[in-house]
């Protein structure tokens, strides 16, 4: 895609976002929902942020998404939402950005939902080659009353220091580990490892890519207590997810 195209994507803000949920398997009800972008213009949002980091602007990328984000979760939040939490996706060297937690308070001051129901994501990619900024906007963001996650965990090759240093209230292990779970043993012992080191340091842990029956219920035997995945809920579009929620306002 050429340069003025992606700036338009950005200036005009052409694209939306779907929301994927994720559930408590206790009580099989909704913990929040995951906000992914969605554009017209790329198939594979993954592409886009790839190409956007080669620029100067990614940060204007993704702080209009998470502005966006913020925007039309706040439209779902009703009686059913209360509780509910947004989680949305931060790349390391974006948030590391000195101006980052300023526009995200700007962001959030007009919000029905508090610090405390949004998740921020950090892909783990180049975590530590900036741990030293990073530690120090995420203790500044948990002590505004964000939860922290680190994603995509078990994919890359730092993802195992990067919870250890930054301590956060939220893991998410790579879907690579919920595809063939119940027929692969070595999976399940590293779901375990994941899962036991959560216990044991009141983390919370989420299984990311739940497609089949079977690796669900293995998920729940390991002791895995959220998960996401398609087999659940796919992502779906804010119009969808607001009917969803407000059926459920007034179901109760
Ligand atoms: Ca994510």
């Amino acid at each position: 895609m050429s340069k003025a195209k992606m700036n338009d994507l950005i200036d005009n803000e052409k694209f939306e976002h779907y929301f994927q949920a994720l559930y408590d398997l206790e009580s099989l009800s909704i913990i929040g929902y995951e906000a992914l972008l969605r554009t017209k213009l790329y198939k594979n949002p993954e592409i886009l942020f790839e190409q956007a980091s080669q620029t100067d602007r990614f940060f204007d990328l993704e702080l209009r998404s998470i502005r966006k984000a913020l925007q039309a979760f706040n439209e779902l939040v009703c009686r059913s939402t209360d509780e509910k939490k947004l989680l949305i996706n931060v790349f390391p060297s974006n948030l590391i950005q000195e101006k980052f937690i300023t526009y995200l308070d700007q962001y959030m001051a007009d919000k029905k939902f508090r610090p405390d129901q949004v998740i921020i994501e950090i892909n783990e990619s180049d975590v530590m080659n900036n741990v030293i900024p990073l530690l120090h906007n995420v203790s500044v963001l948990k002590e505004k009353g964000f939860l922290i996650a680190i994603d995509d965990v078990g994919k890359g090759v730092s993802s195992l220091q990067a919870i250890v240093e930054l301590q956060p209230d939220f893991v998410k292990m790579d879907r690579y580990f919920a595809h063939q779970l119940a027929s692969s043993n070595r999976k399940q012992e590293m779901v375990r490892s994941i899962v036991t080191y959560c216990l044991n340091t009141e983390t919370e842990f989420v299984l990311e890519g739940i497609e089949i029956l079977e690796d669900l219920e293995m998920a729940k035997s390991i002791g895995v207590s959220i998960v996401q995945g398609f087999l659940l809920a796919e992502p779906k579009p804010l119009d969808t997810i607001k009917c969803f929620e407000k059926k459920m306002a007034n179901d109760f």
